[in-house]
């Protein structure tokens, strides 16, 4: 219907995005081979990081990223990945996440049909504080806490919660009818996909439908909620920058 009538659940504001996947056309970079990336969030939107979702072709492919002040967040979704930097390797499946500090050559060797999201961001520096090392894991080793005291609504801290890491990455899971407990309002960024699941999020004045596959961006202080509706639990991978002084 969507091609027919010109419809579409994506909405670009000023403050906030909702991209859906209906939307979604690759971008093709140099060196990359077997691998299509989809730039979902960037500061062309606005945004201070990057968001992008690989998906690995027929056979496979390579992904990768030169040396720089970027750091990197890769979370698998779906398939595996091995995942080489300048002084460190790693293969991750579906659940899998690692972090790249800045300065790294970083390499995506991907299996057929994998399906990653990359969070990409400029390293900021604190002096006297060392740079954070790369850290590895499963999202499925790392306990859902309950947020706020509230079981049906737990939160998952992928990285170490540990000041040398200017960014956090997190995922949430909902019991259906579960809610995000007010309406947040904070000057921390966020990205974010939708893993599993369906519901409502509100981004500043307007309530979106929203399910698995989708992509958020929250500018700082965008105004946020979201209740998980439907007979299966909603669950969300974001990004939000932490341990910085504004
Ligand atoms: O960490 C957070 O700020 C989180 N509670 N925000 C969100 O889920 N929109
Ligand atoms: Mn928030």
């Amino acid at each position: 219907m969507s091609e027919l009538f010109g419809l579409t659940r994506t909405r670009v504001a000023m403050r906030h995005a909702l991209i859906a996947l209906d939307g979604h056309v690759p971008s093709a970079f140099p060196g990359w081979d077997g691998a299509d990336a989809y730039v979902l969030l960037s500061p062309a939107i606005g945004a201070e990081i990057s968001q992008l979702l690989v998906c690995y072709q027929t056979g496979g492919g390579t992904a990768w990223f030169p040396a720089g002040e970027y750091e990197h967040v890769i979370y698998i979704e779906k398939g595996d990945c091995r995942v080489v930097w300048d002084d460190g390797d790693v293969t991750l499946g579906a659940g899998g996440f690692v972090f790249v500090p800045s300065e790294n050559v970083l390499a995506l060797h991907g299996s057929e049909n994998t399906r990653l999201t990359i969070f990409r961001k400029i390293y900021e520096p604190v002096d006297n504080l060392e740079a954070p090392p790369a850290v590895h894991g499963h999202a499925a080793d790392i306990p859902g806490e309950p947020f706020l005291g509230n079981d049906k609504a737990r939160l998952q801290t992928l990285l170490p919660v540990d000041s040398r890491y200017d960014l956090a990455v997190n995922i949430f899971t909902y019991q259906p009818g579960a809610t995000l407990p007010f309406v947040e309002t904070h000057i921390m960024e966020h990205g974010l996909l939708m893993l599993s699941g369906q519901g409502v999020y509100r981004l500043e004045e307007s309530y979106y439908p929203v399910k698995a596959g989708d992509a958020i961006w929250m500018a700082p202080y965008c105004p946020q909620w979201f209740v998980a509706m439907g007979d299966e639990p909603a669950s969300y991978l974001y990004y939000k920058d932490v341990h910085r002084l504004p």
